[in-house]
């Protein structure tokens, strides 16, 4: 389930334009960002707003720019080669970046820097408002916009913060915390890598927000905000494909040749002070003073890709990088060999996990990291469940993977250790780590993560439309659970069979027991409830059974309805002739396949057959469908089906459970509405009720309901604990 209409708004586009001498062309943008989000965005029908890459000279180069993007979805937010370099090159990565990640040392707190990054935040927002409908879900990504929620006038409003949050000593450090604060709190719902981001982060409201209230992040009260930490994470199926790819594997075994008889130690990231890359060739040269053996015998890659070049202190970085991987060749390097190999550039997916596949050891080395995707892409592609990953305990990603080996990236002797232990490891140790990693990252992609996500937008955003459907936690449980006890009406339709009573062989084995019968009784006795049991069952089936809970009844898929006052009434003709000749037909079935049996209803018949040995029964099933599709179609009769490897059923068409809920049920406005089923006529009531209902599917099959229930034992769990739920209010 996630929300129909969303666009996401970050700094860069998942793309990035380029100029060529013919004009321009689009290729993938870099960076984490990119690409954790490049695959939920290729996968959702949403937009994406942010800067194309490139500063374009007047309108018409404008105007080519936008309609190269237009059909990928994107939405340009223009910005002058002064804004750029104030707001991204200056705020965002002279301040908010090396403070983000503890160097005080690399900022520049340069007043022109905050008033354009301002600027840029409110340009970004008027592009919002042109573009993006009121009733959109609106995500804001990273600290570049921390101020654009100020700018607009949208209240279904999440952010989510890529990098670290720092400790509220450390941010407070920005004269202009307050503003930043302050703006991002218009949003109702931030969500941060991990636990102690999201601490850091509430501290620093506490302390520097100008509306810190009690009530701030309290979500039960109107005006509070809820705060989260979900870690990103990746495709990890995609990347274990790419890597049995052909072209893939090809281009490892290459990489298995240039390097044969050398052990590869890998490292992948942008040029950024923060991934400790000096310190990481500064354990390497250790590594190689200290132990000799592994001279000619290892190697150290480094995949580095260009950013953010025209920040000063990268230049300078980058600067240093070149100096001491020149410094590490020149003292150890022999005729054959060279110890680190070391491109300064961006390579393609199957480029990268061929280097993932080929590598013997992973090393992330990050000083402080938000998450650090690399590590979990290493994992992915370890197809054989060997290698190992060494991961900073600066990174957020070192809280999920705890089967790496830990580093102190500050500690180069620390880090040696890591790498010899690494390089000798034990077959049997490599394998039950790695496959304790991979467990890790295949039980929680990046879908599980947008999942997570969406799944806390559902409960602050009521007005938001949604589609598909997610899983019933125990976190949405509970918000249903305050919407119902806080709801001034509320209606609760549920199907029987294979809903709140498990499926049996024969129907009338699944008679409900007293505490089914107690469970409707509850929901009905709480004040301004209706229970309505819409069933597939006879009229007869349900008042033996359900007469006396003082609930209203459905049955026959919506050929009836009854409630207290005016007893049952049908809601279509009875079309007792049709319905007598198909039954004919079915009985001669019935009578032929063994362990079968017929249920007659008034609105059609059902030939149930779970019973029935399996080896003729496609055959006579088939038999009987075309005799009656043959029938049906000679009379020009409109009849529905229902067939499941248990039962064939036919009814009237201008009967079903949507149809009797329209005519006979008006719902309050903003009344608390439940609905869920188990079987496809439930979806006609999914598709008939008002947008704002919760539907639910019990079970596996397909659905248009929002909510997925596993069984019935865990939504009778769930009735249960909303009927003791008293109603206040
Ligand atoms: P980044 O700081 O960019 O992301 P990271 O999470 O490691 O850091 O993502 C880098 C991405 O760039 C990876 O997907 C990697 O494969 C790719 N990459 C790096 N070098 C490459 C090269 N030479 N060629 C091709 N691709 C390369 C920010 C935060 C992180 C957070 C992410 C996602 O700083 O902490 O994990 O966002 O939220």
């Amino acid at each position: 389930m996630k929300p129909e209409n969303i666009y996401i708004v970050s700094n860069r586009l998942p793309v990035t334009i380029m100029r060529t001498e013919s004009g321009f062309t689009v290729t993938q943008s870099n960076g984490g960002l990119a690409t954790a989000l490049g695959s939920v965005f290729q996968q959702q029908n949403s937009y994406w707003i942010g800067w194309p890459g490139i500063i374009v000279d007047n309108e018409e180069e404008e105007q080519l720019v936008k309609e190269l993007l237009e059909p990928l979805r994107c939405i340009p937010v223009f910005l002058s080669q002064q804004e750029f370099d104030g707001y991204y090159n200056g705020f965002s990565n002279a301040i908010l970046w090396p403070l983000f990640h503890y160097h005080p040392g690399h900022c520049i707190f340069n007043e022109e820097y905050w008033l354009a990054y301002r600027n840029v935040n409110s340009k970004f927002g008027s592009v919002v408002s042109a573009h993006v409908p009121q009733d959109a879900f609106l995500w804001i990504h990273d600290y570049q916009l921390m101020l654009l929620p100020f700018y607009i006038k949208h209240s279904n409003l999440s952010y989510f913060h890529h990098i670290h949050f720092p400790s509220q000593e450390v941010f407070g450090i920005i004269p202009w915390r307050s503003d930043l604060l302050d703006a991002l709190l218009k949003c109702r719902h931030i969500v941060f890598q991990t636990e102690k981001d999201r601490v850091n982060f509430k501290d620093a409201c506490l302390k520097y927000a100008s509306k810190a209230h009690p009530d701030l992040f309290n979500t039960h009260s109107p005006l509070g905000i809820k705060v989260s930490a979900h870690p990103i994470s990746i495709d990890a199926f995609d990347f274990s494909q790419t890597v049995q790819k052909e072209v893939v594997q090809k281009m490892t075994q290459e990489i298995h040749q240039i390097f044969a008889n050398q052990r590869i130690i890998l490292s992948v990231d942008r040029l950024d002070y923060s991934k400790g890359i000096l310190e990481r060739l500064e354990a390497f040269r250790l590594l190689l003073k200290d132990f000799p053996q592994y001279r000619e015998k290892l190697v150290l890659l480094m995949l580095v890709v260009p950013s953010r070049s025209d920040v000063p202190s990268y230049e300078e970085h980058k600067r240093k990088v070149d100096e001491l991987v020149g410094n590490i060749n020149s003292e150890y390097a022999s005729l054959g060999w060279r110890p680190v190999h070391y491109y300064y550039q961006q390579v393609n997916r199957d480029t990268l996990c061929a280097y993932y596949a080929a590598s013997d050891v992973c090393l992330v080395t990050s000083l402080r990291d938000g998450l650090n995707l690399v590590s979990k892409e290493y994992v992915a592609c370890r197809t054989n469940n060997n290698g190992v990953l060494i991961l900073s305990e600066m990174a957020g990603a070192a809280e999920e993977l705890t089967y790496a080996l830990k580093i102190h990236p500050y500690d180069f002797k620390q880090m040696v250790v890591a790498m010899v232990y690494a390089l000798e490891m034990e077959k049997s140790e490599e394998n039950a780590r790695m496959t304790a990693l991979k467990k890790k990252v295949f039980g929680y992609t990046v879908f599980d993560w947008l999942d997570t996500i969406f799944q806390e937008v559902f409960c602050m955003y009521d007005e938001l439309k949604y589609s598909f459907e997610q899983n019933l936690s125990s976190e949405l449980a509970e918000r249903l659970m305050i919407r119902f006890k806080n709801a001034d009406s509320r209606y609760i339709l549920l199907d029987y069979d294979g809903c709140i009573r498990e499926l049996e062989p024969y129907p009338e084995m699944a008679s409900p027991g007293n505490d089914i019968k107690e469970l409707l009784c509850a929901l009905q006795s709480v004040p301004n409830t209706q229970v309505l049991l819409v069933s597939g069952r006879s009229r007869k089936d349900m008042d033996m059974w359900f007469a006396d809970c003082g609930i209203t009844l459905i049955a026959e898929h919506g050929a009836w309805f009854k409630d207290n006052e005016w007893g049952w009434t049908a809601l279509t003709e009875c079309r007792v002739q049709d319905n007598r000749a198909l039954t004919t037909i079915m009985e001669r079935y019935a009578l032929v396949l063994e362990g079968s049996f017929l249920e007659e209803k008034t609105s059609g018949v059902c030939l149930h057959f779970k019973m029935c040995m399996r080896d003729q029964l496609a055959k006579t099933i088939n038999k009987l469908e075309n005799e009656i599709t043959e029938h049906i179609s000679k009379n020009s009769l409109s009849y529905r089906y229902k067939k499941t490897n248990e039962l064939l059923e036919i009814h009237f068409s201008d009967c079903d459970k949507g149809q009797a809920i329209q005519k006979f049920v008006s719902f309050n406005k903003d009344a608390f509405i439940l609905a869920a089923g188990d079987d496809d006529t439930d979806e006609d009531m999914f598709e008939a009720l008002p947008k704002n209902a919760f539907t639910l599917k019990i079970g596996k099959k397909n659905t248009k309901a929002k909510i997925r229930v596993q069984n019935v034992g865990r939504f009778i769990e769930f009735l249960n604990h909303m009927a003791v739920t008293t109603v206040v209010k």
